[in-house]
């Protein structure tokens, strides 16, 4: 409530404040967590806590009055409708030159994203995290970090035959035939659920189009893992629709936050501010680059260092979809999970994910998001005219993203006599190159913050979420976020309290 002292608050109930609830909780400390999006652990008139990915609804968006799909169009055809404005779940969070599409609600980007839980190759670690310790990574923290998430292995036997992953089984053939590695990535949707979807004995959720709005059933999302084990400690709460605007050092010691209550509008309903003793940054690289941003230039936090709000970069995100021949039909059942990804990240600079296009009808097309080895980083800044913290990303800086995808995809298209679709991003538009769905960076470990996520300048302040990771993982970046989450919190908890 208003005016309460907490040991320790957390914003945001992402990845990284997960992991720091639950080790902090099970170390006897009380957590309060604050999560500016909804519970969503109520049903709507439909029934459904969420709604489809191919039915968008008020749920679907943050504040916005019409959607903005990742894919804009379908045979050219721009697919946006209009909506009430509500406190959805996926946030399309417009900068200047990129959109950068976030969870919003308890469980942050674990009740939008596509379960791919990658463990980056060990070889690579050292370009992801220099300052920190690649052995302890690999012998703990991340089989630590994919334990608790519950990520498993899709059974390769079913895999093979299942109608739902033909697109998948596409996308292998064609990557073998221009010798490129495909390999199939561990999840943290439970496959076994889904071979139960498959054999009709449960209700229906990857395999009816749920995704990016979340899911019913079958994927783990933090509420099912990290975040049922905190809770079940006794010792963390969670405020949803609280939205923290304000840290500042307290008088007596400590912080003082400053929290917005929001309605389903969007609309403040009440301002409230809470004393703690230590405060954890966890609204996502997004969140907390504008937070501390925010704070170091308005003078709440002005011995924040100058490395706050650099390194940003997009995981090198960028999509495009291919037009197959009509004997290599992708299926009109495909499940919204994705399971494998093309490998050239060695020579061509690129891990291209395949995608599902979860149309209901057959697409002949394979689609793929791909994570690249681009070396351009941006940085926030605070705009004080427009009192809002603007980031300095280029769309053009795609280009060099584009170039490493096509070291695969132009290899795949010479081979197999295909083309490019130009239908799905708008018209004639090959390359989905305006969004991001790994925002990373902004507060960089060992930069902004010691090699633990420490802020430096104030002691008790810290970052733990992916704002800490200088831009690229090299592959889907929750599973590292989380593992470092739990070696920064183990030093924090063994050394600080
Ligand atoms: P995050 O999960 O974003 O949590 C931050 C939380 O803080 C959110 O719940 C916010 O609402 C909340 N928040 C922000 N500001 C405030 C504030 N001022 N006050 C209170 N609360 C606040 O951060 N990654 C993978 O590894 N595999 C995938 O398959 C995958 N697919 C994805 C698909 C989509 C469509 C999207 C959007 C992302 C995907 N990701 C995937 C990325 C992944 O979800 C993301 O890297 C993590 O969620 C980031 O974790 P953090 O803990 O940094």
């Amino acid at each position: 409530g208003n005016g309460a002292h907490v040991p320790v608050l957390v914003i945001g109930t992402g990845y990284g404040g997960s992991v720091a609830a639950l080790r902090l909780a099970q170390a006897g400390v009380n957590v309060h967590m604050v999560e500016m999006g909804m519970a969503w652990d109520t049903p709507g008139s439909d029934g459904k806590i969420f709604p489809r990915i191919t039915e968008p609804d008020q749920r679907s968006f943050w504040l916005r009055t019409r959607t903005k799909q990742p894919l804009s169009n379908f045979l050219g055809f721009p697919i946006d409708r209009n909506i009430p404005r509500y406190t959805g779940i996926l946030d399309a969070e417009d900068f200047s030159g990129i959109t950068v599409y976030q969870g919003r609600g308890i469980g942050g980007g674990s009740l939008v994203n596509g379960g791919m839980a990658v463990t980056p190759r060990q070889e690579h670690f050292g370009s992801i995290l220099p300052s920190v310790n690649a052995g302890e990574m690999y012998t703990t923290y991340y089989p630590r970090a994919n334990a608790t998430l519950g990520v498993n292995h899709v059974d390769p036997a079913w895999w093979e035959t299942t109608a739902c992953y033909q697109y998948a089984r596409v996308g292998r053939k064609h990557a073998q035939r221009s010798n490129f590695p495909y390999v199939l990535v561990p999840s943290v949707y439970d496959f076994e659920y889904m071979k139960q979807e498959m054999a009709g004995s449960v209700p229906k959720s990857a395999t009816d189009t749920e995704l990016l709005y979340g899911n019913n059933h079958g994927k783990k999302s933090l509420q099912k893992t990290y975040l049922a084990q905190a809770r079940a400690t006794g010792r963390v709460t969670i405020s949803p629709l609280h939205k923290v605007t304000s840290v500042v050092p307290a008088s007596g010691g400590g912080y003082t936050i400053t929290i917005e209550q929001l309605n389903t509008n969007g609309d403040v309903v009440a301002t409230k501010t809470v004393t703690a003793n230590r405060v954890f940054f966890a609204a996502g690289s997004v969140g907390t680059s504008k937070l501390l941003v925010k704070l170091k230039a308005t003078g709440a936090l002005p011995g924040l260092n100058g490395e706050i709000g650099k390194g940003w970069g997009e995981n090198g995100n960028v999509m495009c979809g291919r037009a197959n021949h009509l004997w290599d039909p992708t299926g009109s059942l495909q499940a919204t999970v994705p399971t494998g990804g093309i490998d050239n990240w060695n020579a061509g600079g690129a891990f291209a994910e395949v995608a599902p296009l979860p149309t209901g009808i057959e697409t002949w097309a394979s689609f793929y998001l791909s994570i690249t080895n681009t070396p351009q980083r941006a940085q926030f800044t605070w705009n004080a005219s427009a009192g809002r913290v603007d980031l300095n990303w280029q769309t053009s800086w795609k280009q060099t993203s584009i170039n490493m995808a096509k070291t695969i995809f132009d290899k795949i298209n010479s081979k197999e006599g295909t083309i490019y679709r130009t239908d799905l991003f708008g018209v004639y538009k090959i390359w989905g190159d305006h969004l991001t769905y790994h925002p990373l960076g902004g507060a960089v470990l060992n930069r902004a913050t010691d090699n633990y996520g420490r802020l430096h300048g104030y002691s008790g302040l810290y970052v733990i979420d992916g704002a800490l990771i200088p831009g690229n993982t090299t592959v889907n970046p929750f599973v590292t976020i989380t593992a470092l989450a739990e070696r920064n919190i183990e030093k924090i908890i063994a050394t600080d309290l």
